[in-house]
């Protein structure tokens, strides 16, 4: 075996993928992932027995969010990005060493290294499989892939200029606690839900960011269609780099299409507002292999999900930001400032030619917690007269899977009496089937991004509020969750420990639950996979 790494839903055989990612991670960049988290762990190892003031490591803190979400599925396959951030956080961790001097540390926290060999044999020796006990490793890992989310959504907080400084010092304990050997299977347990608490907490920033900087959503038609000028695609989560991006290509002729999980900038007042920002091309992220081609312009990645490119062509096109990297891509920085120069975008966009139209329409979304509040009265009049029956969370992450099909036929052959709440890229498997409307609530509501699940847990709470109910799970919602990557690991723990139960994970449950902490997860919080359609659709709809 030369790599181990079980973190997404599409692992190799649904276990781990061995030689090579099915994502297209090779062995070398798994494994430097795998040593920058283990830095990441003996930085924390130093701030918590060194009982550092957090506020004051503001450096270390952003560089840890940057480094952990590095290591999201698709986020970064360059191997010398990855080497550098080890090398920076090492630099880091070795200047702050100085604090704990004196203290019992562990190697993760003094560790050197001296070449490349020496990077790859740390890596070998500290990754996921260091851990003999299959059910510590597993809980472990959920514990690490939650934080990998969390830390994701708060570096694009960050870049709004909103920080929590508490959830930089959970991260610290998290990674620290990981590195106890003397943490019980019941202490890993408590973590993993402490996990979910911050989880909330840094979906409630991200969404405080977003909010007070573009305004609230609001319920908008999106264009899939294309107009004639060149243009530029841009993916990922992170909308200051669209904000300048559209800011940088207003007047020069170049038009701004958004792709995947970009789609919900289109919903914010503030960046809706300008002209060139056009429409949403193609579908989920694993679509960009044809997307791509047709798109004909170059493409902006501010994070996750990258697929490697199948072709020079499409390679030479592609421009990342942030914590995204694609070797032989041109990575974008920022100043000390945060501004980014996407000028050699826009002038590649000037000399291609305009997009190729794929299809033709519009998307409706824009439902975040404030537009749906607004419309409160309606939702709760259509529950109470009957008209609505049943609400159906179906948010998380698409994938490639064909087994994904189950959520376009789920959603094409629920009742006619209920409403699909979603948030995340799964939405693609069903937002363009034109499901129709109960008395002018569209039966697929939109809240955003996958960190907008914050949304639709603010929603159901309202809801619970207005029918004094004690607990929310009394509410007629069922959850048929579809994750793929480590943001919908956040995003689960978070609504463990915001309480909610019996909620459905597909495709396939994750390959880093053993089979006892799987049990766990059953046992108490009800969680379950999917069976077929019509037998979902039945035991849902008699709950
Ligand atoms: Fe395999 Fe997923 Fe890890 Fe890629 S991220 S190596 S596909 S488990
Ligand atoms: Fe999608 Fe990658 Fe998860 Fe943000 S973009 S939801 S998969």
């Amino acid at each position: 075996m030369s790599m181990f790494c079980y973190q997404c839903q599409e692992t190799a055989k649904g276990t781990g993928c061995e030689v090579r990612g099915v994502c297209g991670k090779n062995e070398e960049v798994a494994k430097f992932q795998d040593l920058l988290i283990y830095v990441c762990k003996g930085i924390s190892e130093i701030v918590i027995k060194s009982k550092a003031d957090v506020k004051s490591i503001s450096e270390i803190n952003h560089q840890m969010i940057k480094s952990l979400f590095i290591t999201i599925t698709n986020a970064n396959f360059d191997e010398n990005a990855i080497k550098d951030q080890i090398i920076k956080m090492i630099g880091l961790r070795n200047e702050f060493r100085e604090q704990a001097a004196g203290l019992k540390l562990s190697d993760a926290a003094v560790f050197e290294i001296t070449d490349e060999v020496s990077m790859l044999d740390k890596a070998t020796e500290n990754g996921v499989l260091s851990t003999d006990n299959e059910d510590i490793r597993s809980l472990k890992e959920m514990v690490t892939y939650g934080l990998k989310g969390m830390a994701a959504y708060t570096y694009h907080a960050l870049n709004i200029g909103k920080e929590n400084i508490e959830i930089y010092g959970f991260i610290y304990e998290a990674l620290a606690a990981e590195l106890d050997d003397s943490l019980s299977a019941d202490d890993l347990v408590a973590l993993t839900l402490k996990t979910g608490e911050f989880g909330v907490k840094a979906m409630a920033l991200l969404d405080e960011a977003n909010t007070s900087r573009y305004g609230n959503p609001e319920i908008t038609s999106v264009n899939i269609g294309v107009r004639s000028n060149p243009a530029i695609l841009i993916s990922g989560h992170d909308l200051t780099d669209l904000e300048q991006l559209l800011e940088q290509t207003k007047d020069t002729g170049v038009d701004v299409y958004t792709h995947s999980e970009m789609l919900p900038a289109h919903y914010y007042p503030e960046l809706k507002k300008y002209e060139n920002l056009v429409g949403n091309y193609g579908g989920s992220w694993w679509n960009q292999i044809t997307e791509f081609e047709t798109f004909n312009g170059p493409v902006l990645f501010t994070t996750n999900c990258i697929v490697p490119p199948k072709s020079e062509e499409i390679r030479a096109r592609i421009f990342t930001s942030g914590a995204a990297g694609y070797p032989g891509c041109i990575h974008i920085e920022e100043d000390e400032n945060g501004k980014k120069d996407f000028s050699p975008i826009i002038e590649m966009a000037k000399k291609c030619k305009p997009p190729t139209e794929i299809e033709t329409g519009n998307i409706v979304g824009g439902f975040a917690h404030n537009q749906v509040l607004a419309l409160a009265d309606k939702v709760v009049e259509a529950v109470k007269s009957g008209s609505i029956k049943k609400f159906f969370v179906m948010a998380g992450c698409d994938g490639r899977m064909k087994s994904r099909e189950y959520y376009t036929e789920f959603a094409e052959k629920l009742p006619k009496d209920t409403i699909i709440l979603t948030a995340g890229c799964a939405k693609f498997r069903y937002n363009k089937l034109n499901l129709g409307d109960i008395g002018g609530i569209p039966r697929v509501l939109d809240a955003g991004q996958c960190n907008d699940s914050y949304s639709l847990a603010v929603i159901a709470m309202k809801l619970k509020e207005v029918f004094g109910l004690s607990d929310i799970n009394e509410l007629p919602i069922a959850f048929n969750i579809a994750w793929y990557e480590q943001k919908a690991v956040i995003v689960l723990l978070a609504l463990l420990y915001l309480g909610f139960k019996n909620i459905h994970l597909g495709p396939t449950l994750p390959g880093f639950l053993s089979p006892a902490v799987a049990g766990v997860l059953v046992e108490k919080f009800g969680i379950a996979g999917i069976g077929s359609v019509e037998d979902d659709i039945n035991l849902f709809m008699n709950k």
